[in-house]
């Protein structure tokens, strides 16, 4: 059976938004898990929109599509297209299963859920001729999970090929996460056996990897145990966790012991109100100034998540909290407009407020304010996130955070990984394009190890002014 999978791209390359380097980062991890419970005599392609153009002149009997928000009409364009070609069409992922019935005018099967469980359940019933419209998932478990796929990523074509999901979910429920919705009817957070985790790391090649999981420390014993079997690996690697996570000493030592070099931190916001509104309770009353300072005195570079729009903002909230970031010589910030993504109880409470002004899902991308904002236009919203993002990221800025810095070689680690990030768009836009953004990939590890030429200008800088060693 010829089997097609897609991960559609969410907009069209004209949009301003479009970040050639932002999207090609990760690879469909989702799809090469799936392709995993396919036969050997299947012939599956994987195609990414993000970092290729789809060829459409195929003829595929099964068609899988995974779907965003944000890609929601690309995907049934998409699945219309190879139904009338008379493929079989599945849809999957977070959009299907907020909004099944969407989804399902344009699929054959749909699946809403995680689906380890249901889509090796589908290729029994597709097999023996009796495919279900509807697989609901419920059964939640990664004991028996196939390796992923990664032969069918075109790695070349990434900076990060070597992203991993080690558990799904998180334990925790905030109002304006997409979780509540996706876990419903089974467990909402469960991992990997430590085990197979590090067999997968140690099958992959150079030394960076990405752990893309919602909150990396959640199950602090698993995290322990991972940690500790990846000291002496010799990894560089990246993750997502909590300020609650960042304050635990043991757990954060055992980290970046095993060589944890950046962390993806979900301040959210810097207004206590907010955060109770939004049922993120496990950032109450953190200090989040320690939080920074516990990481970077032990090398840790931060990725600072912000969500604007939240109902104790007021105009002033951009400004204040972009000069927190840089006086805090934070490396990089992520800000977010607050979006309802559909199947929230952020988007239930907007709703029944009645402040929702849209449900065309290409503006659910967190760029644009999608609701009535309580005390500030949308039009202020929306202007105040672009200065946020300006202010962070001018290079008056990044002088300054990286002035903060205990030493010059993390004030150049700084610098490099900043500047590097944003303010190239256009090299990394070429990389891309000639398909040599694979070749970065040593420079990205001696930039995170902070070796290499950071670390000669390090001691150029440190031997200054000394006597010449006689
Ligand atoms: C990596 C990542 C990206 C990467 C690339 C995505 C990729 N290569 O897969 C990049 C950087 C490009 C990206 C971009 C964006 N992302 Co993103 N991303 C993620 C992240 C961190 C991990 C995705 C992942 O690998 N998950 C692990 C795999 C195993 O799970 P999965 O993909 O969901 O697949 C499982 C199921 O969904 C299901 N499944 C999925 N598809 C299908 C299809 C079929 C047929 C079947 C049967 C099953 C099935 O089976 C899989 C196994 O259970 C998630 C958060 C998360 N934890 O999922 C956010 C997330 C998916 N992103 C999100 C958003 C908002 C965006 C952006 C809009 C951000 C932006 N402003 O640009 C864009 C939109 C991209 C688009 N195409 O529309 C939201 C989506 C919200 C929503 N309701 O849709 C998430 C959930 C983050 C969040 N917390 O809000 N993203």
């Amino acid at each position: 059976m010829k089997v097609k999978m897609i991960l559609p791209a969410l907009t069209e390359a004209k949009s301003p938004y479009w970040r050639p380097i932002k999207y090609s980062l990760f690879p469909p991890l989702g799809l090469a898990l799936l392709a995993g419970y396919l036969s050997d005599e299947d012939q599956v392609v994987i195609q990414d929109e993000h970092v290729e153009r789809l060829n459409l002149s195929d003829r595929p009997d099964l068609v899988a599509i995974e779907a965003y928000v944000t890609s929601a009409y690309r995907v049934y364009e998409l699945a219309d297209f190879y139904r009338a070609r008379g493929a079989y069409v599945c849809l999957g992922g977070l959009h299907v299963t907020t909004r099944p019935q969407e989804a399902s005018l344009h699929a054959d099967s749909i699946f809403c859920g995680p689906a380890e469980a249901t889509w090796p359940a589908f290729l029994r019933d597709f097999a023996q001729g009796h495919p279900a419209p509807r697989y609901q998932s419920s059964q939640r478990s990664l004991a028996n999970i196939p390796p992923l796929r990664r032969d069918l990523i075109k790695s070349n074509r990434y900076l990060v090929p070597n992203s991993l999901v080690v558990s799904r979910g998180c334990p925790h429920a905030c109002d304006f996460c997409y979780k509540e919705s996706f876990f419903r009817g089974g467990k909402p957070f469960y991992t990997q056996q430590v085990d197979r985790v590090l067999k997968e790391i140690d099958a992959l090649p150079g030394r960076h990897l990405f752990f893309l999981d919602d909150n990396l420390f959640a199950d602090r014993r698993f995290a322990l145990s991972l940690f500790e079997g990846l000291e002496g690996m010799g990894r560089l690697w990246q993750a997502a966790g909590t300020v609650s996570a960042a304050q635990d000493d043991e757990l954060l030592n055992r980290a970046a012991a095993s060589g944890l070099k950046s962390l993806f931190i979900g301040f959210e916001t810097l207004n206590g109100d907010n955060l109770r509104q939004q049922h993120k309770f496990q950032n109450l009353g953190r200090d989040y100034d320690d939080v920074v300072r516990r990481l970077h005195d032990r090398g840790v570079m931060i990725n600072a998540s912000f969500v604007f729009g939240m109902d104790a903002d007021s105009p002033s909230v951009f400004d204040s909290t972009a000069e927190w970031a840089i006086a805090q010589g934070i490396e990089t910030a992520t800000f977010h407009i607050l979006t309802p993504y559909p199947g929230t109880r952020l988007h239930k409470r907007m709703e029944a407020e009645g402040r929702i002004l849209t449900h065309n899902w290409n503006l659910y991308d967190t760029r644009h304010c999608v609701y009535q904002p309580r005390n500030m236009t949308a039009q202020q919203l929306e202007d105040g996130y672009r200065r946020a993002y300006d202010t962070f990221y001018k290079w008056s800025s990044i002088f300054r955070s990286a002035r903060v810095k205990p030493d010059t070689l993390s004030a150049l680690r700084h610098l490099a990984y900043t500047g590097g990030w944003k303010k190239f768009e256009f090299v990394w836009g070429l990389l891309i394009k000639t398909g040599l953004v694979s070749r970065t990939r040593p420079l990205l590890e001696r930039v995170l190890a902070g070796t290499g030429p950071l670390r000669r200008a390090h001691l150029a800088h440190a031997c200054r002014g000394q006597p010449a060693p006689t």
